[in-house]
């Protein structure tokens, strides 16, 4: 069995820009070799892992065209044995379909349905956790697994292109299963903007691990440039929340888990894994 190294075939830094317009016609036209539900398997060598990665969806379909349009032909010369899974939120139709009736978005959350679905089409070992918007500038950032839990998008634009403190752990980052199930998986109780990724960092440390990150010429990102969306606003709670990861972590996770799996979509380039994971609790009120 080849390293994975040995498989991959960067060319180094890439232009990135999200200026031209994009089509999903153009980007499965440009990727036929893409299996369904945006599966890959490198034809001629065999990388030392299965990789899932898990892209937290809503209402960003502009995005995932350009998403997808960069991050195919740059797993493919990487030689990564891949498949692309975004886990959609959905709302529960029986109570609010509208727009209007939609609930706070919970991006840690439908980073653990991913481990469990992802898990249930075929044996990955290796999980990679992107956002969305986040399209790495160099494709020496290979998109596998490491010793330790990886952090990914360590130099974004959007930071100046460097870290914006020692702990950041957002963005794009990486478990394998091993890792991922030492720390119970991420907390399913930050709903909102903010937080989780930093109880992830918190949950790696505490458990004994540290980060892995790529050298920093090597880790930038850009991001596709947004508004904060409707529904994911700043979560107050989470400057407390994130001071208590060491007494939640262990009955809040992968362990605890619940939601209800509305339909799984193979499209020619990703699998549309779309749930229903409820709400955030009642605030109590203060009397
Ligand atoms: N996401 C969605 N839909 C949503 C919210 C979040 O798909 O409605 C996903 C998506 O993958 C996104 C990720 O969750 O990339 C993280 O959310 P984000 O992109 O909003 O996070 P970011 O740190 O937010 O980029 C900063 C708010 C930007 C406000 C800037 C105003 N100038
Ligand atoms: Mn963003």
């Amino acid at each position: 069995m080849l390293p994975q190294k040995e498989c991959s075939q960067p060319v180094g830094r890439l232009l990135i820009e999200f200026s031209s317009q994009m089509t999903m016609e153009r980007v499965q036209r440009e990727n036929p070799n893409v299996t369904d539900g945006g599966r890959y398997t490198p034809p001629d060598c065999r990388p030392r892992w299965k990789v899932a990665i898990i892209i937290p969806f809503r209402h960003r379909e502009n995005h995932l065209k350009y998403w997808l349009h960069y991050l195919h032909p740059i797993l493919r010369r990487q030689r990564i044995d891949y498949g692309i899974y975004i886990i959609n939120q959905l709302e529960n139709c029986a109570y609010a379909c509208s727009e209007l009736g939609e609930e706070t978005f919970n991006r840690a959350k439908l980073l653990n349905v991913g481990y469990t679905e992802t898990l249930k089409d075929a044996e990955y070992d290796c999980f990679i956790f992107s956002d969305v918007d986040l399209i790495p500038m160099d494709d020496r950032n290979l998109y596998h697994c490491y010793d330790q839990p990886r952090h990914f998008a360590i130099a974004m634009d959007k930071f100046g292109f460097r870290l914006p403190y020692a702990g950041y752990f957002g963005g794009v980052s990486g478990l394998s299963k091993k890792q991922f199930l030492k720390i119970n998986g991420f907390p399913n109780e930050y709903w909102g903007w903010g937080g989780e990724d930093d109880d992830i960092y918190n949950r790696i440390t505490l458990n004994g691990m540290k980060v892995s990150r790529p050298d920093v010429r090597i880790g930038r990102y850009r991001m596709i440039k947004h508004e904060r969306d409707k529904h994911n606003e700043p979560n107050p709670q989470r400057f407390n929340k994130i001071q208590n990861t060491k007494n939640t972590m262990k009955k809040d996770g992968i362990s605890s888990l619940t939601y209800r799996l509305v339909q799984v979509k193979r499209y020619p380039l990703y699998t549309d894994i779309s749930v229903e994971i409820g709400k955030p609790p009642p605030r109590p009120i203060k009397g």
